[in-house]
């Protein structure tokens, strides 16, 4: 799978754009990130992107999600701020208070679901689509360059109206097709993820295992790289950190086997892979 022509994502970067925090430092300068996410029978996606964001670091996470699933998923992670929506206006106060967005897991593609993705991926903030947001970008396109895309090979088939083995046939050309019609940065998810921006050269990750195909895996990388944009200037190169992130904690999850891991044993590791200089 590692494509020769790709940079391979290495940890230096983390480093970088990851210093240890300021001594006075308060969770308002670490960035907030809005997650819409959790359609009918999902609240589990929108619970894993938003842990996800808070166990990399991000100063305060909102979960936008249907008022069925608050309950649920303030009762499982209570350092969550958990809002229900019903109608797409309630949404403006939160994304005035946001500094990134993510939308999508789990979010289904009925009319609500349909309303907030078109709604909110028009705004000038910088903003992660993953899951059922890139599916209904797909249905009707449109482009922008402060996105962060995170398919998987279905959803990037769907992204350009091919099939999955079309897509996994020359991953580098179809991450560079999507960036063509979508703009923005492109992470096309599964072995060897690449990441692919117009005017740079792609990178791939070479870490992460099989025991990451697994349900909500991909719910966590939107937190993982929403929380880690949050708390850093550039949204290519949090697509990057949050890829290779979520791999390595994903290895260090799996030191006990791959078969059997969960996409919430992450949570455990993530804040030592955020913490690269301690
Ligand atoms: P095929 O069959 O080979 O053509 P879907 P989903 C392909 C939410 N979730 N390599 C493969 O296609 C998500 O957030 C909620 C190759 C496969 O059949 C979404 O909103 C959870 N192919 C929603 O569910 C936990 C690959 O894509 C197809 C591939 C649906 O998302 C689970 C499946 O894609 C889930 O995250 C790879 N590495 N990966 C919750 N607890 O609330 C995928 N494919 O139809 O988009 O379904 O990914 O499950
Ligand atoms: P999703 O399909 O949206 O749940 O995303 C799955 C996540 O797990 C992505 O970050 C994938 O790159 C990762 N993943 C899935 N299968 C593998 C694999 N075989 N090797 C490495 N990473 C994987
Ligand atoms: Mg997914």
């Amino acid at each position: 799978h590692v494509d020769p022509s790709a940079l391979r994502i290495g940890d230096d970067a983390l480093a970088r754009l990851l210093p240890r925090r300021r001594r006075t430092t308060h969770k308002g300068q670490q960035g907030h990130v809005l997650i819409v996410a959790g359609g009918p029978g999902m609240a589990g996606a929108a619970r894993l992107a938003g842990e996800a964001a808070l166990r990399v670091g991000a100063g305060l996470v909102t979960v936008a999600t249907r008022p069925e699933n608050v309950a649920a998923i303030v009762g499982q992670r209570p350092e969550l701020i958990c809002r229900g929506i019903e109608r797409v206006d309630e949404l403006t106060p939160l994304l005035e208070r946001a500094d990134v967005l993510a939308i999508g897991p789990g979010l289904g593609q009925d009319d609500w679901a349909q309303a907030l993705v078109n709604h909110s991926i028009r705004l000038a903030l910088p903003t992660v689509i993953d899951a059922d947001g890139i599916n209904l970008l797909a249905q009707s396109p449109s482009k922008g360059e402060h996105r962060i895309l995170t398919p998987h090979p279905g959803e990037a088939g769907r992204l350009l109206g091919i099939s999955t083995a079309q897509v996994q046939s020359d991953r580098l050309a179809a991450a560079r097709g999507i960036v063509d019609r979508y703009g923005g940065t492109v992470v096309l998810k599964g072995a060897g993820t690449l990441v692919v921006e117009r005017n740079a050269l792609p990178s791939i990750c070479d870490q992460g295992n099989p025991g990451m195909a697994s349900p909500g895996m991909g719910d966590v990388l939107t937190g993982v790289i929403a929380g880690i944009a949050a708390q850093t200037a550039e949204l290519a190169e949090a697509a990057r950190a949050g890829v290779l992130v979520h791999a390595m904690a994903g290895d260090m999850a799996a030191r006990r086997g791959e078969r059997g891991l969960l996409a919430s044993d992450l949570f455990n590791y993530l804040p030592t892979c955020v913490n690269p200089t301690q």
